[in-house]
């Protein structure tokens, strides 16, 4: 079969993909060489694509209770129940809650059925969660919810800044674009971000401010620039209105550097080097993402970084832009369509009469909502209180991802009645479902997406759709039929549902215009235009953008009980809650456990071990983690990734901890600043059990990692080695067991001579190689050496996974920087293959090289 140019489902990067099907039905996966956004590199997890598509684990049938139903006794059910609530409760009674990973044509068939014809705003989405401050923030600046600039901007920047954005592990091909920029022309790189991550790998200047301090140094570099005469006075004067009361409310803090440095928690050197650089360089670029967005202030973090940028001019021209990069592979579809609960449709709010005239009659809406409807965080308050009875979720896992989760959980269990639709048969969020609904999943839907730069591409089909799975547009038109709404939801397919939206754009006057866009082919919206507002001319009443005055507002401060800054995010190989990269082995390793990142000093005070376990308090629950002792981390601040949920492990959630804390503008959770306290956990024991079922262990700690040929899970406890042995794989008939000071317990369980289960258990750290263990599962014949935990001579453990794509581990590594005296990330790459390919790993090998080269010059 050909290729088929489709576009990768994860990050909002957006790269072209092409998927090639073989004789035999195995799919293998590239970068598209033609695709603007990433010619042709593809990310460790866009590689591993071509691994999630097997059929093991997807749902498959419609289910109501524990029963398979026929999609049109599920659906008659959904209506029925939505029709009841509708009649006795009101519009306002009923809600979708739906996601940023949702084509463009689900997403407005949704938001068409909720805003029109049920009459409620309560659609929301889990963009509340990750864009929010940034479109409230554009909205008040520019007048309408626009990215000014493109990609190709960071490459044609002398300085690129880069807000709370860890780009080498989320936004990882724009961000190996940026990395080839600056070796070829030199681009001078800030890192903001209060941990020291990968992605400052390539900075020249790393700004490691307290929590939530934005605000307070970007007021600050704004007073400086005007001091240092760098404004755009010109521009200023023609294209931005500024409150009369501006400058002296940012005259209200003390703007010298030393203070600023004070109270960001900076050296002041550094900040004086940040301004001087940002007033040498128009051709600057400022992007952010979930540092400034996910916090109480995130609409003022942004707005503080816009003011900068309106205020010097650099905006809308090449190389020169604010840049909000976007999370999800249709964040920005989502907010094309109206998606928010606070947004009508195609970019027209509320507050517009006309627009929604323009609206209410071109969906001929029988009942067009006229007010916001309840954003996620009162969404799921409002299913608390009992006021939502019947709640629709589609294409996200609330249940894992939002803050204050146990809260969440139980709004979800008293809940009457709740929807969920999804690709995999089993989700914590499903486990709440009245009613699971099997959706088409990538490779299989067909439609659209906009990524982080306005560029429409396309997600095409190459699998056919396999049991019962349907495209979420189609459940939603079928509802929208049964409600009584055949005629405005009758479309034969999603071409037709997207030619609605797009007529839809083009018929109001917002900057927003799917007109002439081409949807054969990547293309920017409106069509031709990858920059706007170079012009100066915004989509305001008077065509100006705005200067708006903030003032610092800090997160909650950390006390006495709750001494640490928890802050939340994201891993290089793992996609949010895992249900789909999960399951692909080589992005396993990497980072295979949950963990809690903390300064070397505060590990000491709190006398946690590296690789012990450390349970983490917050005002909302407790988690337990491996602690990761990290110089990287900021003193007092902790970081634990999001992706772990109930499916993946005994006790890791991130969710449990962080607190809601939203913006009060955006309605966006403040995800990344979390007052909490971290203590040991002590342990007995640790070790793992490989087994071919997949019923998680009878341990206090475990977690599921992807294995092939059987089920992996690390495991910790206390109590004696022979009793919790016991507990995990009892003893059988057919059983060999080995014990000894030293390596421990460890135990094989065989049925009819097959391999069924191995456990390693040990009071220090259990070795043996758990590939090889693994394979043997799949080995006619059980090798001699099991419990031995591998051949003799085999090779020593290669360590933690750094390459995915090779799967080469940190000790072979460092062996080949010391014994091959590989000098350079390229050295490494011929010698061992370990970042040739997707290059996901090559902040981490300069990392590598860079130690070694310190270990040497000490
Ligand atoms: N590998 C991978 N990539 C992904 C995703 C994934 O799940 N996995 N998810 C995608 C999605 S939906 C999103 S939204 C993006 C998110 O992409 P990013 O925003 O880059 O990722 P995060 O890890 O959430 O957080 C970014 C950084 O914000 C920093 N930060 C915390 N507090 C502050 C603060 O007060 N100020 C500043 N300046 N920085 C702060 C954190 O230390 C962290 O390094 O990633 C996308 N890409
Ligand atoms: N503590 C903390 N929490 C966070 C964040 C943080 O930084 N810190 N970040 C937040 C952010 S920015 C985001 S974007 C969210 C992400 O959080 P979620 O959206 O909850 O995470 P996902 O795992 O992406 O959930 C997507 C679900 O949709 C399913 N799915 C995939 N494709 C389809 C499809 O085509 N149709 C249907 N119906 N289902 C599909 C997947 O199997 C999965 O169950 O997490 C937020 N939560
Ligand atoms: S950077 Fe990686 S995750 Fe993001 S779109 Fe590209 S391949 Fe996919
Ligand atoms: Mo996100």
């Amino acid at each position: 079969m050909a290729g088929v140019r489709t576009t990768c489902p994860y990050c909002g990067v957006g790269c072209g993909v092409i998927a090639t099907a073989d004789d035999a039905g195995a799919v293998s996966v590239h970068g598209d060489p033609d695709h603007p956004a990433n010619f042709g590199r593809l990310c460790s997890k866009g590689a591993a694509l071509g691994e999630t598509l097997g059929l093991d684990g997807r749902l498959l049938h419609p289910m109501v209770g524990g029963d398979k139903v026929g999609w049109d006794a599920a659906l008659d059910l959904v209506a029925d129940r939505f029709a009841g609530a509708i009649r006795d409760h009101g519009p306002d009674s009923v809600a979708f809650y739906v996601s940023g990973q949702l084509l463009t044509e689900d997403y407005y068939v949704a938001n068409k059925l909720m805003k029109g014809f049920i009459g409620s705003g309560n659609i929301d989405t889990n963009s509340r969660l990750c864009m929010a401050s940034t479109v409230a923030a554009q909205v008040r600046s520019f007048g309408e919810d626009i990215v000014p600039g493109c990609y190709d901007d960071l490459e044609q920047a002398d300085l690129v800044v880069l807000v709370g954005s860890n780009t080498a592990w989320c936004h990882p091909v724009l961000f190996q674009r940026l990395a080839a920029a600056r070796t070829a022309r030199g681009t001078r790189v800030v890192v903001i971000d209060p941990r020291r991550t990968e992605t400052c790998d390539i900075a020249d200047l790393h700004l490691p401010l307290a929590p939530g301090s934005d605000v307070r140094l970007w007021n600050g570099l704004l007073v400086h620039l005007r001091n240092a005469g760098a404004l755009d006075a010109d521009y200023l004067a023609d294209h931005v209105e500024a409150p009369a009361d501006f400058w002296t409310t940012l005259a209200g803090d003390d703007q010298s550097a030393a203070a600023i440095a004070t109270d960001c928690g900076l050296a002041e050197a550094d900040v004086q080097a940040f301004f001087a650089l940002f007033a040498a360089c128009p051709r600057t670029v400022t992007a952010w993402s979930q540092g400034s967005n996910q916090s109480r202030s995130g609409t003022d973090n942004v707005t503080a970084i816009l003011n900068v940028h309106l205020a010097t001019g650099r905006i809308g021209k090449p190389g020169a832009s604010p840049f909000s990069l976007t999370g999800q592979p249709n964040a920005m579809g989502g907010r094309e369509v109206g998606g928010l609960a606070n947004s009508l449709a195609a970019h027209i709010g509320f507050d517009d009469a006309i627009g929604a005239e323009t609206v209410r009659r071109f969906w001929n809406a029988p009942a067009l909502a006229r007010k916001p409807g309840l954003k996620a965080v009162d969404l799921f308050q409002a299913l608390g209180a009992g006021k939502i009875k019947a709640l629709w979720i589609i294409a996200t896992n609330p249940a894992v991802s939002m803050p204050e989760l146990a809260g969440i959980r139980s709004a979800l269990a008293n809940a009457p009645f709740v929807v969920v639709s999804d690709v995999v048969a089993h989700t914590d969020t499903l486990a709440f479902a009245d009613v699971r609904l099997p959706a088409l999943a990538w490779g299989e839907k067909d439609g659209s997406v906009t990524n982080s730069e306005r560029r429409v591409s396309r997600q095409r089909p190459f699998l056919p759709p396999p049991g019962e799975a349907r495209a979420d547009w189609w459940a939603l038109a079928q509802v929208a039929a049964r409600l009584g709404y055949s005629a405005e939801f009758d479309w034969p397919d999603a071409a037709a549902v997207r030619a609605e939206h797009v007529a839809l754009t083009a018929l109001t006057s917002r900057r927003l215009s799917l007109a002439g866009v081409d949807d054969t082919a990547p293309a920017h919206w409106p069509a031709h235009s990858p920059r706007l507002f170079g012009d100066g001319r915004f989509p305001t009443d008077n065509a100006k953008a705005r200067l708006v005055a903030i003032r610092p507002r800090c997160p909650a401060a950390a006390n006495p009980a709750l001494p640490f800054i928890l802050n939340t995010g994201r891993i290089r190989d793992q996609w949010h809650t895992m249900t789909r990269t999960g399951s692909v082995v080589r992005l396993g390793g990497h980072r295979p456990k949950p963990f809690v990142a903390i300064h070397p000093d505060d590990a000491v005070r709190q006398q946690l071990a590296d690789g012990g376990l450390a349970r983490v308090t917050t005002g909302y629950g407790a988690a337990l983690f491996r602690v990761l002792i990290d110089p990287g981390q900021r003193r007092g601040s902790l970081f634990v990734p999001i992706h772990w949920s109930l499916a993946t492990a005994a006790d890791g959630r991130a969710g449990l901890l962080a607190n809601a804390d939203p913006d009060p503008m955006s309605g966006q959770p403040g995800f990344k600043h979390t007052p909490a306290a971290i203590a040991a956990h002590a342990t007995d024991w640790h070790g793992f059990l490989l087994s071919r079922s997949a019923a998680a262990p009878a341990a206090d700690w475990w977690v599921r990692v992807a294995a092939d040929g059987c089920q992996r899970f690390e495991i910790a406890g206390s109590g004696c080695l022979a009793d919790a042995a016991d507990a995990i794989l009892p003893r059988g008939p057919m059983m060999s067991e080995f014990r000894d000071a030293n390596r421990g317990l460890r135990r094989a369980l065989y049925d009819d001579g097959r391999l069924e289960a191995v456990l390693f258990l040990a009071t220090g750290t259990a070795t043996g190689s758990r590939d090889w263990l693994a394979a043997q599962f799949g080995a006619l014949e059980v090798d001699g050496a099991l419990l031995a935990g591998g051949p003799a001579g085999a090779p020593a453990d290669t360590g933690p996974q750094v390459c995915a794509c090779f799967n080469i581990g940190l000790h072979t590594l460092t062996a080949a920087i010391r014994d091959l005296r590989c000098s350079d990330v390229a050295a490494i790459g011929a010698a061992l293959g370990a970042g040739t390919n997707c290059g996901s790993c090559k902040p981490e090998l300069a990392k590598l090289l860079q130690d070694a080269r310190q270990a040497v010059d000490a």
